[in-house]
């Protein structure tokens, strides 16, 4: 199975190539017209019979190099080689030996490349693609990605109703610098994301039960990627997992998935990875968005406020953001008094627990992992801890005019950024 090459390998590939490896062996630089520095280093390996990676996305006009280990073969002396007829790259790799191979990636498309040496039984599986995007695309530095914020992201997907009745929706996932906003002590999070459409979350998804949906997926970003319909009773080929039930969608691919929308509920879709290693990866970069069914018949009364946060964590960064912000750039929830006010959390993080508190009220946990509790069962909280993967939806009463915290209560995440807050309608802030 291939890995797309992240831009942050790059920066160990010079130091991985020659020590972290183990590899002792001589050098091969290839006599190649490509002058100056390049701008993409990859390492690679060949070896009996794969090239890894064997995904990769460069830029045009990129000088790429190749740092290739030909491994000594397990069953033989076997030599490969590297051949990219569309790029003008043709080598041979020597056993035992790193290859340097450089090329100017000036031919904007999908290249395949291959062994060109006879190599034993595998030698047919010894191939892989370069996908050469224009330039800003596929950027492999952030400075080429377009900055993206709160400003420039939508609420509610849009969507058309197509022919047969299918509620039909365009979703994408995009590289993009994510503006998490400003902490209160002046300092910026601008931090290279993934983001389904551009942004973070990923726009609200929101249809009625019973719907048929069709997701037409597209990927845009340079990771192989899948989206996982997260609580939803669908068929098999619609769930997104990658290797089980269908092939990750590579840089530039789509994939439709279609499903009925059951049952209602709080809901949500995310990336399920290109494999089970990197699906924390891109959660936590970005790829999770809220899917909202609503019930045929409303549940739980009258509602005046209905509120989504996407709880969200960048440990890197050490940010934990709700609906891609931090305190205090948080979507405020602006109530009335007298309001009913449902508040819908979804823990879109890869790794931890947020014991979400509300200040100056009570409310009620009416339902967990977007399925209703039993009304005997329901609980009166204040703080109600949503585990990652888990939804939970809450309500309460508008009744205690003020300017109130919602706040995580795992005060290392508050201090991050995980503070949401009540605003009453005509309430004077209180301190700004
Ligand atoms: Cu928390």
């Amino acid at each position: 199975m291939g890995h797309p090459v992240a831009f942050r390998l790059v920066l160990v590939m010079v130091a991985g190539a020659f020590a972290g490896l183990g590899f002792v062996g001589s050098l091969h630089f290839v006599d190649t017209d490509v002058e100056g520095e390049p701008d993409v280093e990859i390492e690679m390996v060949a070896d009996d019979w794969y090239f890894e990676p064997n995904d990769i996305v460069v830029e045009k006009g990129d000088h790429v190099l190749l740092e290739i280990e030909s491994r000594q073969s397990q069953t033989g002396q076997f030599d490969h080689g590297i051949h990219i007829p569309n790029l003008g790259v043709d080598e041979h790799l020597a056993a035992g030996e790193m290859h340097k191979v450089e090329f100017i990636a000036d031919e904007v498309g999908e290249h395949m490349f291959y062994c060109n040496a006879f190599c034993g039984a595998g030698h047919d599986d010894m191939q892989g693609t370069i996908r050469v995007v224009d330039e800003g695309e596929g950027a492999r530095d952030g400075k080429d990605l377009p900055v993206r914020g709160s400003e420039d992201a939508i609420e509610e997907l849009p969507y058309e109703v197509a022919d047969d009745g299918v509620k039909e929706f365009n979703l994408t996932a995009e590289h993009i610098m994510w503006d998490y906003g400003t902490d209160q002590e002046g300092n910026e999070y601008v931090v290279e994301s993934w983001g389904y459409n551009g942004q973070l979350p990923g726009p609200e998804i929101r249809v009625q039960e019973g719907d048929d949906v069709r997701i037409n997926f597209e990927n845009n970003a340079p990771i192989n990627t899948t989206v996982h319909w997260h609580g939803v009773d669908l068929d098999i080929e619609a769930d997104g997992v990658p290797g089980v039930t269908q092939e990750p969608v590579k840089p530039g691919e789509n994939y439709t998935y279609e499903f009925t929308a059951e049952p209602a509920g709080t809901r949500f879709y995310h990336t399920h990875g290109s494999d089970h290693t990197d699906e924390a990866e891109q959660m936590d970069m970005g790829l999770a968005g809220p899917l909202i069914i609503e019930p045929e018949e409303p549940r739980f009364g009258e509602i005046d406020v209905d509120h989504t946060m996407v709880l969200s964590e960048r440990t890197d960064e050490q940010i934990f953001p709700i609906q891609g912000q931090i305190y205090p750039n948080i979507p405020e929830i602006e109530v009335e008094e007298g309001d009913r006010v449902r508040v819908r959390m979804i823990n879109a993080g890869s790794s931890t627990f947020h014991p979400m508190h509300l200040h100056g009220h009570q409310f009620e946990v009416v339902a967990k992992d977007g399925n209703p509790v039993p009304e005997a069962a329901v609980q009166e909280r204040n703080v109600k801890t949503v585990h990652p993967g888990e939804t939970v939806d809450v309500i309460f009463e508008a009744d205690n005019p003020g300017h109130w915290m919602f706040h995580c209560h795992e005060l290392q995440h508050s201090a991050g950024g995980m503070v949401a807050e009540v605003i009453y309608e005509d309430h004077e802030r209180n301190m700004h």
